[in-house]
């Protein structure tokens, strides 16, 4: 009776540890729940999109008027330390609406991508007119490239995902830590289910600090 215990004892930890070790961290996060959104990023409603709504810098097609010009950014608690992947749950219509700049900190500096122009937090979205699962890269001049970020230490990260060319489409996000999937079905993307959306939003309430809560509060009346 006793080895029985002691065994079923150490079976559970095995078991415990090896879901520990193999499981990767994959958070589904809704682009128009961002704890941020700043102008003229904005919230658009689309029955394709997961949960209705996107966001996007409006715009023509070849339009331009609005590049370079808002974004959201994503308050994001990691679990534990290690190299991460970004996919976006995109639509890109076409070579003039089909790029966003993208920094995540603190594995990227505090850089304002939309001003420097640093090509190394260049987006460029895989075209599509309709939704569809993107890794996220660099667009530098000797290629495109998958992105990874490394993160010494669990806990706050902030992504921001600027607007480049108007007009391209932000529907979701995926974070995952399989940095070796280059296809979406390998990566295991899913779009945001209800309790997603629920740790999007509550989790964010627990961390709230007064910028983001003011924040969120405009965010909600739009969002309703
Ligand atoms: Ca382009
Ligand atoms: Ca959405």
């Amino acid at each position: 009776m006793k080895y029985g215990i002691f065994f079923m004892v150490v079976l559970t930890v095995l078991l415990f540890t090896t879901v520990g070790f193999t499981a990767d961290v994959e958070i589904a996060l809704e682009a128009e729940l961002a704890n941020v959104l700043q102008a003229p990023m904005e919230i658009a409603d689309d029955e394709q999109a997961s949960d209705g709504k996107y966001v996007w810098v409006e715009g023509e097609p070849a339009g331009h008027e609005r590049d370079h010009q808002g974004w959201v950014e994503f308050i994001i608690n990691i679990p534990e330390a290690g190299k991460y992947a970004l996919w976006g749950h995109v639509i890109a219509w076409d070579g003039n609406s089909d790029s966003f700049w993208v920094t995540w900190q603190p594995a990227d500096p505090n850089e304002n991508a939309q001003q420097t122009q640093n090509k190394q937090f260049r987006w460029s979205v895989v075209h599509g007119n309709n939704w569809h699962w993107d890794r996220i890269n660099h667009w530098l001049d000797e290629g495109t490239f998958d992105r990874e970020w490394e993160f010494d230490e669990p806990g706050e990260t902030v992504l921001r995902i600027g607007g480049r060319e108007d007009a391209t489409k932000l529907d979701a996000v995926f974070v995952t830590s399989d940095t070796d999937a280059v296809a979406a079905g390998q990566a295991n993307v899913r779009l945001p289910t209800d309790a997603d959306r629920k740790l999007q939003v509550e989790g964010l309430a627990v961390d709230a600090k007064g910028k983001v809560t003011t924040t969120w509060g405009s965010l909600k009346k739009a969002y309703k």
